[in-house]
């Protein structure tokens, strides 16, 4: 089962179908036409999003892979054994075992927004490690969620890896820590601890190619947005006419993913029509990337004291540990 980079709003079908529609005419009637990242992860786009992991040029996975196997020790001395893990957007947990193996947890639960993922999430860890009590929680991690009462009275780590925060604007990354310090509990009992994935800054033409390689694979993954819209919501948007492109913006540290008219063209949404000109952009996505301060700011900012950092051999990726 594929794995999904970001979580999607807590609705059901018909209020999901109803979420995109509000969000793809909202944000193509906007000056700066835009589509929030969010909706790339359908059945198809989080296949295309595991095919991304793999990728020569998509580091992130690998490097983040790499912190995590080669850490662990430093893990069990900080974080130290007998805490509950809650992995925010756990999708299809492959990188919690690595953590789970290193720091003897007393309890293991994931969050997701689908409960598939969750299921299967649940069922894979349990099998790795039996006697390991594990309570899936179908719920969206951007609000504070209720935790099981099994775990009420535990230690916590949350866990948020894979650098998803860097797809937030900073206001929305600043709300979703503190959403996480209040659902770990950073106000009663002992004092919650986060291990959270960042991505670093880095060379533009590393970036660049990270997010459009060679085989065309994100071009197709962000491309795969208009063909939800045209399967989902009766469009007609031409896919032909649009490229992907990716783009270092330096002010705002950050990869931007847009789609662009390659020549002036008109659709139709359900049923309201649209009309780009040549050269024109949707905007898709942003990937924000960190610097050892910049990632410390962002946490700070959230709530969270860092505590340690770790990169990998090429400081490409950093894990930060911090405590509420
Ligand atoms: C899920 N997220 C962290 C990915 C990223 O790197 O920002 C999504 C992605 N977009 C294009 N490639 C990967």
């Amino acid at each position: 089962k594929a794995n999904r980079g970001i979580a999607l709003v807590d609705l059901d079908e018909d209020g999901v179908d109803r979420a995109f529609r509000a969000d793809v005419l909202t944000g193509l009637r906007q000056q700066k036409k835009a589509i929030p990242a969010r909706w790339f992860y359908d059945e198809e786009g989080s296949q295309l999003f595991e095919a991304i992991t793999e990728l020569d040029e998509y580091y992130p996975t690998r490097a983040e892979t790499e912190i995590l196997r080669a850490r662990g020790n430093e893990f069990a001395e900080l974080i130290g054994s007998g805490r509950a893990v809650i992995e925010f957007g756990s999708g299809s947990s492959v990188k919690t075992p690595l953590l789970l193996e290193c720091i003897a947890p007393a309890a293991y639960v994931p969050l997701d927004i689908s409960g598939e993922f969750l299921r299967e999430a649940a069922a894979g860890l349990a099998a790795k490690f039996p006697g390991l009590p594990v309570h899936p929680v179908e719920a969206d991690f951007m609000r504070r969620v209720a935790l099981p009462a099994e775990v009420e009275a535990l230690p916590k780590l949350g866990f948020f890896p894979g650098s998803t925060i860097g797809n937030m604007v900073p206001r929305t990354a600043v709300d979703l820590l503190r959403s996480m310090r209040a659902t770990l509990g950073a106000d009663e009992g002992e004092c919650p601890m986060l291990l959270i994935g960042m991505d670093l800054v880095k060379e533009p033409a590393v970036l660049e190619a990270a997010y459009d390689d060679a085989q065309g694979v994100t071009a197709q993954f962000n491309l795969n947005v208009l063909a939800r819209i045209n399967r989902e919501l009766g469009g007609t948007v031409p896919l032909d006419a649009f490229e992907h492109v990716a783009i270092w913006n330096d002010d705002f540290a950050r990869i931007e993913m847009h789609l662009r008219a390659k020549r002036k063209l008109t659709f139709e949404v359900s049923g309201r029509p649209f009309a780009m000109d040549a050269g024109e952009t949707i905007h898709t996505e942003n990937s924000h990337k960190f610097t050892h301060r910049s990632a410390n700011l962002l946490l700070q900012a959230g709530g969270w004291t860092p505590l340690q950092c770790w990169k990998d051999s090429e400081e490409r990726f950093s894990v930060v540990l911090a405590r509420a």
